[in-house]
């Protein structure tokens, strides 16, 4: 197929390139360097060695042989992402080219602004390109698990029937985003879910929790080509924070009583949430919406087991907490549904002890690189 990745610079976009062009798919790889920029400007980089896109597209193919085409532009503006699409016409496109931090979306403004700018014009560019171009492109949207918020009732996997006054219908599970961020994603899926029912498009949106991790089959072949890993207040996921935390030897950041409970995964089984998803396409006319999560933590409990394992291999890991930054609940029911992804054949990767023990021996390996003035920034929501 021929594939295109929309933020292929990002966390998850390159390890997406990779896993596609691996498997015999035609790849091409869009992005701005928003990112990389983003962090530069509020000195947070990334924890491994960073090279650019064109850089990282040589490895793969020193490596592999194989071609991964790269375009440095934005999406967000209609024209760049028109040539894409009149050029390639990909068969499926996979976007992850927004703004993906719910603190970054807090800290004014500015970055307000253009966050829910870049999430909705992205959005739209690409549901315009499509129809213009590629009617028949499938578009895998990452969604997050953030749009259901923490409801007191069961989570369904995006739908719920309702019945009301004797009459019965399907709408999309109501949603109460925690963060801006969250709220765009929501924003985008009603985007999505307008142009499906009016112009037939084929979308798939995956509704995915924090993710974790740093080695992929791919991405092990050579240092150039690991992930854009963050620890930072800003664009580092919890889990992937708390890592790097025990290592260098600063408390673990609990937020608050630490009973928010999320859905977690490995950056492993977001590759294959993402290719299982490209290869079994939504119909036309059809939002496919999937909750991309394999299994519950609270924060305590990530704590607990980082510690736990920090300590057996030497590290002295102490859990601190601190008052919490965000606006969330602390004590929360949480029972979201995910077996969509599982029938379609997702073989999870859960999160043992010798997982979290080969992270914190990765991360060892570059403590020198983390800045831990980056650890706590000091955002908040209020
Ligand atoms: N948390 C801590 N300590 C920290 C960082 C976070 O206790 O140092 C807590 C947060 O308060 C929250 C939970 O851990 O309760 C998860 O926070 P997170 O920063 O790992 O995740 P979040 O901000 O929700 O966003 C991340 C990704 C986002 C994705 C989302 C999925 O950045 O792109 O959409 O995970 S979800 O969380 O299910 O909405």
């Amino acid at each position: 197929m021929r594939i295109l990745v929309m933020g292929a610079d990002g966390y998850l976009g390159w390890p997406t390139c990779m896993y596609f062009s691996q498997r015999g798919h035609e790849v091409i790889g869009v992005d701005n360097y928003f990112r990389r920029h983003a962090a530069r400007e509020q000195n947070c980089e990334a924890l491994f060695p960073n090279p650019n896109l064109n850089q990282r597209a040589i490895a793969w193919k020193d490596n592999t042989g194989k071609t991964i085409t790269i375009h440095i532009g934005d999406v967000s503006n209609y024209n760049f992402l028109r040539d894409i699409f009149e050029t390639y016409r990909p068969e499926a496109a996979i976007h992850y080219a927004e703004q993906p931090s719910a603190p970054y979306s807090m800290i004014d403004y500015e970055r307000a602004a253009f966050t829910v700018k870049n999430n909705l014009m992205s959005t739209l560019n690409l549901v315009y390109a499509a129809h213009e171009f590629a009617p028949e492109c499938h578009i895998i949207k990452l969604g997050t698990m953030g749009e259901y918020g923490t409801p007191n009732i069961d989570i369904e996997e995006g739908w719920i029937d309702i019945e009301h006054k004797g009459k019965k219908d399907r709408f999309l599970f109501p949603r109460q985003a925690g963060s801006l961020y969250h709220t765009t994603k929501i924003m985008d899926t009603d985007l999505l879910w307008f142009y499906v029912r009016t112009w037939g498009l084929r979308v798939t949106d995956l509704m995915q929790g924090p993710v974790y991790g740093i080695s992929t089959d791919e991405a092990d072949l050579d240092p150039r080509m690991m992930p854009n890993f963050h620890y930072d207040e800003i664009f580092g996921t919890v889990l992937n924070r708390f890592l790097v935390q025990a290592v260098v030897g600063y408390p673990l950041t609990v937020y608050g009583k630490g009973n928010q409970i999320r859905g977690y995964l490995n950056i492993n089984d977001t590759m294959q949430c993402v290719y299982l998803s490209a290869m079994q396409p939504a119909k036309s006319g059809e939002l496919r919406i999937f909750n991309q999560v394999v299994e519950l933590f609270s924060v305590n409990q990530l704590a607990e087991r980082v510690k736990a394992v920090g300590d057996k291999l030497g590290f002295t890991v102490d859990i601190a907490s601190v008052n919490n930054p965000r606006i969330e609940k602390e004590e929360h029911y949480y029972n979201p549904t995910f077996t969509k992804l599982l029938s379609l054949g997702l073989k999870p990767h859960y999160l043992t002890d010798d997982v979290l023990e080969t992270m914190l021996k990765s991360v060892e390996q570059y403590k020198d690189n983390v800045n831990k003035d980056a650890i706590s920034i000091g955002i908040t929501w209020r």
